[in-house]
């Protein structure tokens, strides 16, 4: 979520919009306020790069530079970036021109040995160089910075963001001149209890400017979002393809053109905007080659309106459920998935790099995968870019996990905030057909009022995908499962977390277990066990890479008598950090459910995994 500081109440009426909406309150009439702007497509446009090194200067807890007193943001601290006076009068005891570096996009944690556990502020600083046009607009744009951020662009704040995985824009313009400029950001990596995560997670807390930064000069008015998708009718008709949408131009007055063109599809129209810079178009496409995992065809979408001008590279596909069958352009698929962590396992770190993203998807593919899910929050934009050309599906989720504040009006907002910036930055992405609201929440009436009305948002801006949750399994009950969490009538898809043969029973208990499930598509979306690479031993010595693999057997006995099973989504591609996994010599602060470990070393379930995709022996499309 974005605050720039002229816009601070407007976007504090924002959120306060949907907390009231959900919470059924009275709407004032302060909040009839536009969505913020954050831009589309960014990575197609032509920007300039401020990735490289960044001085840094850690503001130790409590944050002594970075707030006041009173918590307020101190706007007169490193901020103003300041050089001291060595010689003279006494002043700033700060520097950041001979301060160290740190790369960005990156982490501080795996950089700095001595911020490997830090949680608090870092400040970061560089200069650049300016050079836009008059009657332009510049926009520094940041991929994501965890967890609070807060900007300055030459002395001035420009913009306030909270939530560790989602881009923000802030705009820049009346405050950079042609020349050198210097921007400040402190992120702030402390957890929040009314954060999105709250205190508690199961994975690493890397803190930081973790994605690209750009500068990104637009003309006045400009394309700063848009949306083209095959038209999503009551039935999939392949002879009779459209392909629909919008495109926004903010800035735009009513009637100002838009031009949509997809030459290859012979595809071409003119839009008009509207009142409020909308322009929505429709344009028959008929002989469209559509995008799936076999043939995960792109199509060059040329965006005009008047100076600005954006190429994407979009596919065109239908996603939708039949009963318990998900069909993709008319045909039933099954989900041969795994779940990931953005985390490198080869360097280790928060995924930054289109290197970092190649390894990840050579896994995906030496697994014969078409699926992952992103847990448990949006990933770096590359992983769905990359999928969309490689063919996998993607499940994508906002980090609402587990034990959140589900009753606090503005924690609701947050998480529509983050579900609409997540929505917003990939909606032209083929490869994602399943947006999450949640992973294992506690089944109470006001986490489901909650979830419900996040579900329900996220079906009102985008009609072309499913929605879904992985939910926590029913106590068990003898041999007997029935799902029957309310916040199942909310999803599309049920994704169904469950332990068997790991945290509860042994795995051969798995082989008697049945599943009674609404009747909608089922994803076992978590399932696996711990093992070490290398660790060998029997079938049921646990930490065994035998015994992680005698879990995931048992669980396929079990999953093959659940008639609705749609996916399979094994925890997890690769083992991960996690400050919670204490045990010396097995776990040493990693969760150790990868299929792979953290050095890159596959494991024997990798290959169970393998075979069992290449000769689909899991689970049936319908
Ligand atoms: C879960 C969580 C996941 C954990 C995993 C585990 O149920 O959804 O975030 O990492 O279990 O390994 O315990």
């Amino acid at each position: 979520m974005i605050k720039s500081s002229q816009q601070a109440s407007r976007i504090t009426c924002h959120y306060a919009l949907h907390a009231l909406v959900c919470f059924g309150l009275v709407l004032p009439a302060c909040c009839q306020q536009p969505f913020q702007t954050l831009l589309v497509g960014v990575d197609h446009r032509s920007v300039t790069s401020l990735d490289g090194d960044w001085h840094y200067l850690v503001d130790q807890s409590p944050g002594r530079a970075l707030y006041k007193a009173n918590g307020e943001i101190n706007d007169s601290s490193y901020a103003l970036n300041s050089h001291p006076n060595i010689v003279g009068e006494h002043n700033e005891e700060y520097d950041f021109s001979t301060a160290p570096t740190l790369k960005v996009p990156g982490d501080w944690n795996t950089q700095v040995p001595q911020l490997f556990n830090y949680e608090g502020v870092v400040w970061y600083q560089r200069d650049f160089n300016a050079d836009s046009k008059p009657g332009t607009r510049t926009f520094l744009h940041i991929g994501a910075a965890n967890y609070r951020s807060h900007v300055w662009v030459n002395q001035k704040r420009v913009c306030d963001h909270e939530g560790g995985y989602t881009p923000f824009d802030c705009e820049v313009t009346d405050v950079i001149h042609n020349g050198s400029n210097f921007v400040v950001i402190a992120v702030d990596a402390t957890r929040l209890v009314d954060g999105i995560p709250s205190v508690g997670f199961d994975w690493f807390n890397y803190g930081g400017l973790t994605r690209d930064v750009f500068l990104v000069n637009v003309p006045a008015a400009f394309i700063d979002d848009y949306d083209v998708h095959l038209a999503h009718g009551p039935r999939f008709d392949p002879e009779n393809t459209e392909v629909t949408g919008y495109v926004h131009v903010l800035g735009a007055p009513p009637g100002v053109s838009v031009t949509v063109d997809i030459p290859e599809a012979g595809a071409r129209v003119t839009a008009k905007t509207g009142a409020d810079g909308n322009a929505p178009f429709s344009v028959k496409a008929s002989k469209l080659t559509l995008w799936s995992p076999d043939s995960p065809k792109l199509y060059n979408v040329i965006l005009t309106s008047g100076d600005d001008k954006l190429t994407d590279n979009i596919g065109f596909r239908d996603v939708r459920v039949d009963g318990t069958r998900i069909l993709l352009n008319g045909k039933a698929i099954f989900l041969q998935g795994v779940n990931m962590h953005a985390e490198n396992p080869i360097r280790g770190g928060r995924t930054s790099s289109d290197e970092d993203v190649a390894t990840t998807f050579s896994y995906l593919k030496d697994m014969n995968a078409n699926f992952v899910r992103l847990a448990h929050y949006p990933h770096d934009e590359r992983m769905e870019r990359t999928a969309d050309r490689q063919g996998i599906m993607i499940w994508s989720e906002i980090p609402n996990w587990q034990h959140i504040s589900f009753d606090k009006p503005e924690v609701y907002a947050k998480a529509v905030v983050m579900l609409k910036e997540m929505i917003r930055r990939d909606r032209n992405k083929a490869s994602v057909i399943l947006w999450s609201v949640s992973n294992e929440t506690p089944n109470n009436p006001t986490r489901t009022r909650f979830l419900t009305g996040l579900a329900n948002q996220a079906r009102a801006l985008d009609q072309t995908r499913l929605i879904t949750s992985a939910i926590l399994g029913p106590k068990p009950n003898g041999l007997e499962r029935v799902v029957d969490d309310p916040l199942c009538n909310a999803l599309d898809v049920i994704g169904q977390n469950e332990y068997v043969g790991w945290y509860e029973s042994k795995p051969e208990d798995a082989d008697n277990i049945t599943w009674k499930f609404p009747q909608k598509p089922v994803l076992m979306s978590e399932f696996g066990a711990e093992a070490k690479f290398g660790n060998h031993g029997a079938i049921n010595q646990r930490w065994t890479e035998e015994q992680q693999v005698n879990v995931f057997q048992h669980q396929f006995v079990m999953f093959n008598k659940i008639p609705q099973l749609r996916g399979t989504i094994p925890w997890v591609l690769t083992d991960f950090r996690s400050p919670t996994r204490n045990i010396p010599k097995l776990q040493d602060g990693y969760n150790r459910k990868g299929l792979i470990s953290e050095r890159g070393e596959k494991k024997q379930a990798f290959r169970l995994f393998q075979k069992a995709y290449e000769d689909h022996t899991i689970g049936k499309a319908e």
